[in-house]
């Protein structure tokens, strides 16, 4: 196997889930996991912990521990602060059919970048539940905020991507797991 994981460095990538109650997180790594979605709410209570095996490129094979932090946890910056010590890569998760969300992970991407990451990581953004209609943030508002954290000088984050999931239909789950593998390889070669 092609070993691009320094010994300084953790073979496992640790990658945080975060985003406001009710966005999908869990629904999502439940789909990335193979279970089947379920329509029923219940909250996180604290964090879950799951390890995958992200889609194999080329010759490398990488492990990925994911932290799904339940969203009271997420927004709440003092205690999310912890989590995101010696974070690989941060997914944030919105409901497209909710607005709030939007602006919550607009909030949360603001203080992570000004009081919290040390180093550069590359991030995702996840639009979730596109399976519904009734629709709250529209893709201009998205190219906004992407354009605006592509610009900034300070910016703590290598490389953002956007794609819009649903956990019910599994749309884009598997676009998403490759894209991971990919940003997480680019940042360990740098
Ligand atoms: N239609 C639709 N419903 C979804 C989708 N993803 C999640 N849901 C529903 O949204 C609700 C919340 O999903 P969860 O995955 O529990 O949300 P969460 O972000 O983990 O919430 P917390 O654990 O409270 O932070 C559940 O009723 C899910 O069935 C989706 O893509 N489409
Ligand atoms: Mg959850």
């Amino acid at each position: 196997m092609f070993n691009l994981f320094n010994k300084s460095k953790s073979n496992t990538s640790k990658i945080v889930f975060l985003g406001s109650s009710s966005v999908g997180k869990t629904s999502i790594l439940r789909k990335v996991n193979g279970q089947a979605f379920m329509a029923g709410y219940t909250e996180t209570l604290g964090i879950n912990y799951s390890t995958t095996r992200l889609p194999q490129m080329g010759e490398v094979i990488i492990k990925s521990l994911f932290y799904d932090i339940s969203g009271k946890i997420a927004t709440d910056s003092n205690k999310r602060k912890k989590l995101l010590i010696d974070v690989d890569c941060i997914i944030f998760v919105f409901d497209l059919t909710r607005y709030e969300s939007f602006l919550q992970i607009s909030r949360m991407i603001n203080e992570i970048q000004t009081d919290v990451l040390k180093n550069k990581i590359p991030v995702v953004i996840l639009g979730n539940k596109s399976d519904l209609d009734n629709r709250e943030v529209y893709d201009n508002e998205v190219e906004d905020l992407i354009k605006y954290l592509q610009s900034d000088k300070n910016t703590k984050f290598s490389i953002v991507e956007y794609i819009e999931t649903s956990a019910k239909t599994g749309s884009n789950i598997e676009i998403f797991l490759p894209k991971l593998s990919n940003l997480i390889i680019s940042e360990r070669k740098k």
